[in-house]
């Protein structure tokens, strides 16, 4: 089915008027077509995180009546779980909201092993949940879906929430919405820089294509996966688990290659960051103010000025970089830092259309990142 079909369908049955999300690349005819009709509005907010995409629907339903639509990809249920049980569900404030779930990970569906299980439970979850679900396929139709959305309709009248999960390849859509930035570096060309100077040094890296780059430019160089952990799911927490390394390993260097969108999604990380101050270690956000990961969607970091937020949260020495030249100069000055260090590296989107996936597991990765750090 056409994405713009079913926005159109949702719209006049269920009247959402209002959309907040997190992207899922399996949706991008979903969200492409709320940037052709809203762009970035007060119809349209691209969320830090689920939870607060469903904060959103709340407030604009107490204040127009009107019901919101939440989008995310199905790895951001746990996100939206805590605001869904504890403020819309009809047990307390009985909000209701469409959510509009990317399901990765489905059963029988050959996927990344962070969606695995996450995909086993998320219709699962659904039904827990007491939601009214439709899992929409390749074969719904028009028909089918207003059926549906005059079920859902009741239910909303009613303050109870509903949800689609939407299978990969379900909506379709003409042509794509084509995202840029005023930037010219690619990731990867910045990634290839940053491990020219990080030798036997530690590096956790962000979910997403950045840890993907990571991992094929060291098997382009034909160096080990030892040094790298590579965070494929937990969208958010690569400097928790990277602050907590480089407390237990003082000796360490300890280097956090982040997003933007990472960083956004549990920005209060940088605070503990900075509370605890580890003298070893890195925190580099690769700040291409997108979701580039999952489509290019903008984040909000257009109007963010990390560095003064490192600085705020007590960070001891600040760097920035917007070209090759000063990510160099920055990674030297970083290399031999003794204190805790942000440096935020402005880039562009894209990435290689043949950019691979990790050739060893999840759990592979972790063993042999693990016996590296029994030996230093
Ligand atoms: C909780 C959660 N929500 C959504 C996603 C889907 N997702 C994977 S990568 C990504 C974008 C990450 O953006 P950023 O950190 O800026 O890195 P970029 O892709 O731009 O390099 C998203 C939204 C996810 N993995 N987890």
């Amino acid at each position: 089915m056409r994405a713009a079909e079913f926005v159109d369908t949702i719209e006049q049955i269920l009247e959402t008027g209002f959309y907040a999300g997190v992207p899922d690349s399996l949706l991008s005819p979903f969200t492409d077509e709320i940037m052709k009709r809203y762009g970035v509005s007060d119809r349209h907010i691209v969320a830090a995180n689920e939870g607060n995409a469903v904060g959103l629907a709340a407030g604009y339903h107490l204040a127009t009546g009107k019901t919101a639509c939440v989008y995310m990809q199905n790895s951001g249920q746990g996100n939206a779980l805590n605001p869904y049980a504890s403020l819309l569900a009809p047990e307390v404030y009985k909000i209701p909201c469409v959510f509009v779930i990317g399901w990765r990970g489905m059963p029988g569906v050959k996927d990344e092993p962070q969606h695995m299980f996450q995909g086993q439970i998320t219709a699962s979850l659904m039904q827990l949940l007491e939601i009214q679900t439709e899992i929409i396929t390749e074969k719904m139709t028009q028909e089918k879906l207003i059926s549906v959305c005059e079920r859902f309709a009741e239910c909303l009248a009613a303050g109870k929430c509903t949800a689609f999960i939407v299978e990969k390849g379900a909506l379709k859509e003409d042509d794509g919405v084509m995202y840029t930035n005023p930037y010219h570096m690619k990731r990867e060309a910045v990634l290839s820089e940053i491990v020219k100077y990080t030798g036997r040094d530690i590096i956790v890296s962000t979910t997403g294509k950045a840890s993907r780059e990571l991992f094929e430019i060291r098997e382009r160089s034909g160096q080990t996966h030892e040094y790298d952990f590579l965070t494929v799911g937990s969208m958010g927490h690569s400097s928790s688990i990277a602050l907590a390394i480089a407390l237990q390993k003082k000796k360490q260097k300890v280097w956090c290659i982040d997003g933007d969108g990472a960083v956004l999604m549990h920005m209060g990380a940088m605070a503990v960051m900075g509370a605890n101050a580890p003298g070893n270690l890195v925190h580099i956000v690769i700040n291409n103010e997108a979701h580039e990961t999952v489509g290019g969607m903008p984040t909000v970091s257009g109007s963010v000025d990390f560095t003064k937020i490192a600085e705020g949260c007590g960070y001891r020495k600040i760097l920035k970089a917007t070209t090759l030249e000063e990510v160099a100069f920055a990674m030297e000055e970083a290399k031999v830092s003794s204190v805790l260090t942000f440096m935020e590296i402005e880039t562009a989107l894209g990435a290689r259309s043949d950019l691979g996936r990790p050739s060893t597991t999840a759990q592979e990765n972790k063993n042999s990142f693990m016996e590296y750090m029994r030996g230093i």
